[in-house]
């Protein structure tokens, strides 16, 4: 049950009936959209907007006024989490995320702190009670944390990492550390999440970006295993509330990642999705899977890619269409109006049963 005006995203992840595939895109509030370029120069960085409610709000809700979007993701970031663990996140403009500490050894980890996410993470769950208020339930609000390991990867490296060369080296060097890292990481993440479903946000998503660079057996062991013990326990605290994982370049284990007992799967754009609604279609349902760079096409050649990824999905619900990653800062948002009309147009004639 819900009061929201427009709830296709949210039936579609339940895989019920919709007139229409539901439609959002990774990054959907970000740097191609010049009114987001003008708020963060005017707020002095990325990091003050995410720590003010009212501009996280108001970000959040930028795409929305442009694009008939099915779903708002609130604008935070995954590095939220090792911020408020003590690391001291910064952003250094052309260079990404950087902390001032890191996960190295023994002592590093211990130091770290366990935050409430009602205090040290306050500013996220006001922004989420803020937008959920400024969206008049309109549409559904999407809250998410990113994987242990993928967090991890960060808190170990200082920032973003071409080779992960610091955490591979610990991965076969100190496995126990890691583990423990990982495990505290998954501590602080369950209580995130179920706080964000508690102050409003109706679906949840957990990026796990950098799982593909593991092995088979590494990914079960460092990724899965961690991302089932969220799922765990934010269904044991929220049954209803609808939670999608993704990890980037997880193809070859959809199945596995079916297996939790999560609601959807995220595909990037090196899968076939009518391939990935055979393998795991009865179970989840399917989020994504146009490649970002198809944005750099013109209205046709996006419609054509639009229409091939509805036709290899086939009828019926249980997919929402997104990208296969982030939207990059290149686009043009007339690209993503296009995007956002075909979906909606010529999803049509494959939800053909009448909806109540
Ligand atoms: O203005 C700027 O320069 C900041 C750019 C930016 C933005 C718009 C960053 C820095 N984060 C975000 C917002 C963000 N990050 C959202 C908002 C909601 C939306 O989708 O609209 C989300 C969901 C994220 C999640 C995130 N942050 C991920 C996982 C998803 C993904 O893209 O793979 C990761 C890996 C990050 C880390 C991060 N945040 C920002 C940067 C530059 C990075 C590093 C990325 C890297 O290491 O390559």
């Amino acid at each position: 049950m819900t009061n929201l005006q427009n709830d296709r995203f949210l039936k579609a992840l339940r895989r019920e009936p919709v007139d229409k595939t539901p439609v959002w895109l990774m990054r959907q509030a970000g740097r191609y959209l010049p009114e987001y370029r003008k708020l963060r120069e005017k707020s002095g960085s990325f990091l003050k907007m995410c720590k003010t409610p009212e501009l996280a709000c108001e970000v959040t809700l930028q795409p929305l006024a442009r694009f008939p979007l099915d779903a708002a993701i609130i604008f935070s970031d995954i590095l939220t989490i090792p911020d408020a663990m003590g690391l001291e996140l910064g952003f250094v403009t052309g260079e990404g995320p950087k902390f001032n500490k890191t996960v190295s050894d023994v002592e590093s980890l211990r130091a770290l702190a366990m935050p409430d996410p009602e205090i040290e993470l306050r500013y996220v769950m006001n922004a989420i009670r803020t937008t959920k208020q400024a969206l008049t339930q309109r549409v559904p609000l999407i809250g998410f944390a990113g994987s242990p390991w993928t967090v991890a990867t960060y808190m170990v490296e200082g920032g973003s990492s071409k080779t992960f060369s610091k955490i591979n080296k610990m991965r076969y060097q100190s496995p126990a550390l890691l583990m423990q890292l990982l495990e505290k990481i998954t501590t602080v993440t369950t209580q995130y999440l179920q706080a964000q479903i508690a102050a409003g946000a109706d679906a949840v998503m957990i990026f796990d970006t950098w799982g593909g660079v593991l092995t088979t057996e590494a990914y079960a062991q460092f990724s899965l295993a961690f991302m089932q013990r969220i799922v765990d326990d934010v269904k044991h605290f929220s049954e209803n509330t609808p939670i999608i994982l993704f990890t980037k370049g997880g193809g070859q284990w959809l199945e596995k990642m079916a297996t939790t007992g999560c609601h959807a799967l995220g595909l990037d754009w090196t899968l076939d999705i009518n391939q990935a609604r055979s393998r795991v279609g009865s179970k989840v349902a399917l989020q994504g899977n146009l490649e970002p760079a198809c944005l750099h096409g013109d209205e046709n050649v996006i419609r054509q890619q639009v229409a091939s990824i509805l036709a290899k999905y086939g009828s019926g619900s249980g997919h929402i269409f997104n990208l296969g990653h982030g939207i990059t800062p290149d686009i043009l948002p007339e690209k993503v109006a296009a995007l956002v009309d075909a979906v909606h147009e010529m999803s049509q004639q494959y939800h053909q049963v009448t909806v109540s």
